[in-house]
């Protein structure tokens, strides 16, 4: 470390810490690409990464069969109150998780290096800026922090003696004895894997993996559980959202941000290279917006990590070009399959599989075995500057004010293509109603519908009834400058499970329309689920589209949706008094509209 560690409080904790973990040493990281370099040399060495031939400076990691997703059923949200944490929540009390995980903690990092990561979400000239110290026992974890955050001596010294920062302690819970040889990739078994929150005291607790949102705390724990409830008691918003510009053909830009749950399209939203003549993209942010009334009464939008860590399966230059692109190097792969010439493959990338490869699993693979080569959460970790799209007001400090808001979700039927909400009140029960079929970006099971409101269930920090309450009192104070509200799906199936909508550069079609009802151009039509487009205002000019595909597309099913209304109720009968009258009354409506 280049500069002085004087902060009174980060000193107690790290020695505090040391003296619960007991590493064979400390090492306080400066961020430097030097010491990047240096850890994935050592890593490569011991056998826990593998350099790629093919791709200057990038490297694959394989997980434990066990490590693969975030463990929302081991993540937990701890008040005093069990109803603080509200009913979408795990919840152990303070005292009985705290004293659970330091029997845990408890010699947890013996044989093992004890790194200190002072990083700072969002760029630290922001105002929006937060500072969180991660120590960990992983140098995978190091090396993904310094992509993802803003890390190094900086964030020390705007700490100085007494500056405010968010601990934030992970263990991979796996220490050696003397003379133990280490596994590529430690980690504890799903039962002592603990991912806890207390966002009373502003602490994160993790213990027991090492994968993305479980380790990497900047990301889900801090920006979003920790900074939700950051945000509500502040007045601002902290939102698991993309953030893109649109500019039309006269230049006119258009700022929106959209929510989906894991693996149902964000990344590929922020980098969406528009089919439509003229209309052109950039991309803000992929995973995360921080947003915050500005002095013009605007809701000024800022991304707070440095990098994407994107899911890797289905991204190809026909889906995802300028992703591709972006990941040419420099980038950390994990869980990928890796060709015979040192490059990676995965499902539905560009190259069809190759005849021999190894799996994710580092096993021998070849076309006729019928498991997927890549895991399906296989993920990139990558610099968000190297994205050829990336908009250069992407580090702000102000951010971008925000014109529309997009939810939705992954939805096989019912939910049409794209459906505008009446106002404020619709819009916000648009987003507390969004459903999806779960992905495998948590462990557990594939394509089970659930309620995800607003894609925020794994990351509201606090009860999402108070959380409802939230996005009304902020929409009261924007008054006419709220962001228009939109739902969209880009995953309706046929019957016989085909897409059909092309989506990826195509969804560009659905952001015109959009651009059209702001500006006025367009009157869609009313309907009892809100206003959608009339099928000759959606610009279709080059692509082909059968009328019946986009008949199906633009139906809204009265019957499917009466059906939806029963379960409605009974998703918002969990919050009890906590549930905003608001939305029971928008429930009303909508199924008086359905009567
Ligand atoms: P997280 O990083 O987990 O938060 O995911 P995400 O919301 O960023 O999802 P991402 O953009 O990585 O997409 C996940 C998967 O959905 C990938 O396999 C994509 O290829 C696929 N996908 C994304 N957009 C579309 C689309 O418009 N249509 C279809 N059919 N698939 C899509
Ligand atoms: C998600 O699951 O929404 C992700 C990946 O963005 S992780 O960082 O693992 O949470
Ligand atoms: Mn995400």
């Amino acid at each position: 470390m280049s500069c002085e560690v004087k902060n009174t409080k980060l000193k107690a904790w790290v020695n505090e810490v040391a003296e619960l973990t007991q590493p064979d040493s400390i090492y306080w990281c400066d961020g430097s690409k030097a010491e990047y370099d240096r850890l994935m040399s050592k890593m490569a060495a011991s056998g826990a990464t593998t350099p790629l031939k093919k791709r200057p400076n990038s490297f694959l990691f394989r997980s434990d069969p066990s490590d693969v997703a975030r463990v929302e059923n081991r993540t937990y949200i701890s008040y005093p109150d069990k109803e603080d944490a509200g009913p979408t929540n795990n919840w152990v009390a303070p005292d009985e998780l705290k004293k659970t995980m330091s029997a845990l903690y408890t010699g947890c990092m013996h044989g093992r290096t004890m790194y200190v990561i002072p990083f700072s979400m969002a760029a630290i000239t922001s105002p929006m800026a937060k500072i969180g110290i991660e120590i960990t026992d992983s140098p995978y974890v190091v090396c993904n922090m310094h992509i993802m955050t803003r890390v190094g001596s900086k964030v020390i010294e705007a700490l100085g003696t007494d500056g405010e920062f968010i601990p934030c302690l992970h263990s991979v819970g796996a220490p050696l004895a003397p003379g133990q040889k280490d596994v590529p990739w430690p980690c504890a078994p799903i039962e002592s894997k603990y991912i806890s929150h207390f966002p009373d005291e502003n602490l994160i607790w993790s213990y027991g993996s090492g994968y993305g949102g479980n380790a990497l705390l900047g990301k889900k724990c801090l920006a979003l559980r920790i900074a939700s409830a950051m945000a509500r008691r502040e007045g601002w918003m902290a939102e698991h959202m993309l953030i893109l510009r649109l500019i039309s053909p006269e230049g006119k830009q258009y700022h929106i941000a959209a929510a989906f749950p894991s693996a149902c399209g964000k990344t590929n939203l922020a980098m969406i290279l528009p089919t439509i003549e003229g209309w052109k993209a950039e991309c803000l942010g992929d995973d995360i917006a921080w947003m915050k009334i500005g002095p013009d009464g605007r809701l000024y939008a800022t991304n707070p990590e440095s990098g994407f860590f994107g899911v890797a399966p289905g991204t190809s230059y026909k889906s995802n070009p300028m992703a591709m692109d972006t990941i040419r190097e420099n980038t950390i792969f994990t869980n990928c399959a890796l060709t015979d010439d040192g490059d990676i493959w995965w499902e539905m990338i560009d190259d069809p599989a190759p005849e021999h490869m190894i799996d994710w699993k580092g096993r021998d693979w070849s076309p006729e075995i019928k498991e997927p080569a890549a895991h399906p959460n296989a993920r990139f970790t990558v610099p968000a500057a190297q994205c050829p799209v990336i908009s250069p007001d992407w580090e702000k400090p102000e951010g971008v004010p925000i014109d529309i808001f997009i939810f939705g979700g992954r939805r096989a039927g019912v939910v049409p293509l794209v459906t505008e909400a009446y106002n404020w009140d619709h819009g916000v029960f648009m987003g507390a109603t969004a459903g999806s079929e779960t992905t495998a970006a948590n462990i557990g099971a594939v394509g089970n519908l659930r309620r995800d409101p607003f894609a925020m269930t794994p990351f509201c920090g606090y009860n999402m009834g108070d959380y409802f309450a939230h996005w009304f009192e902020m929409g009261d104070k924007l008054g006419k400058n709220a962001p228009r509200i939109f739902y969209v799906n880009w995953f309706r199936k046929t019957a016989e499970g085909k897409w059909l909508w092309p989506g990826f550069g195509e969804n560009s079609r659905v952001l015109k329309w959009m651009c059209d009802r702001l500006e006025g151009k367009v009157s869609g039509v009313a309907t009892p689920i809100g206003i959608l487009p009339k099928e000759q205002e959606l610009d279709l000019t080059g692509l082909e589209i059968s009328n019946e595909y986009l008949h199906e597309l633009l139906r809204v099913d009265v019957e499917a949706w009466r059906a939806e209304v029963p379960g409605i109720d009974k998703f918002f009968a969990q919050f009890g008094n906590r549930l905003p009258a608001r939305l029971q009354k928008q429930l009303e409506d909508m199924a008086n509209r359905l009567a």
